[in-house]
């Protein structure tokens, strides 16, 4: 996916602030944020989003789920984080690479939507 913003960021050719990374993930710090902490966590390989999981290729998406602990022990959020994937233009996807949101840090609210 030559033209992918995070395939960019996973090879190097955009910088990023790096978090995580192992041979099928990689993690980096939101240029946004969101929270006090706002990391996305992306599969190496390009699935466009979470309606493209499949059989075939939702092993990476349990190894994201195994590496989000990780991450937040090691980002210090004690207290609990959330998770988000947007999914299609009714969630505002803007990057067509899945990634999870892992914010924390601070009190969120209770509202998602
Ligand atoms: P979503 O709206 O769920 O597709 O989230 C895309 C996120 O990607 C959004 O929170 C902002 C972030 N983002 C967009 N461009 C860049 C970038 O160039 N670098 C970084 N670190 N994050 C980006």
């Amino acid at each position: 996916m030559t033209d992918c913003l995070f395939c960019k960021i996973i090879s190097g050719q955009i910088p990023s602030n790096k978090v995580f990374e192992d041979e099928l993930v990689y993690a980096f710090r939101d240029i946004n944020p969101q929270a006090k902490t706002h990391v996305l966590i992306v599969p190496k390989a390009h699935i466009e989003s979470a309606a493209d999981i499949t059989a075939e290729n939702s092993a990476v998406v349990a190894h994201i789920f195994e590496v989000i602990p990780k991450i937040a022990e090691s980002e210090g959020l004690k207290n609990g984080f959330r998770v988000i994937t947007n999914s299609g233009p009714d969630a505002c996807q803007s990057v067509h690479h899945l990634h999870f949101h892992l914010l924390g840090g601070e009190q969120m609210s209770d509202k998602m939507a």
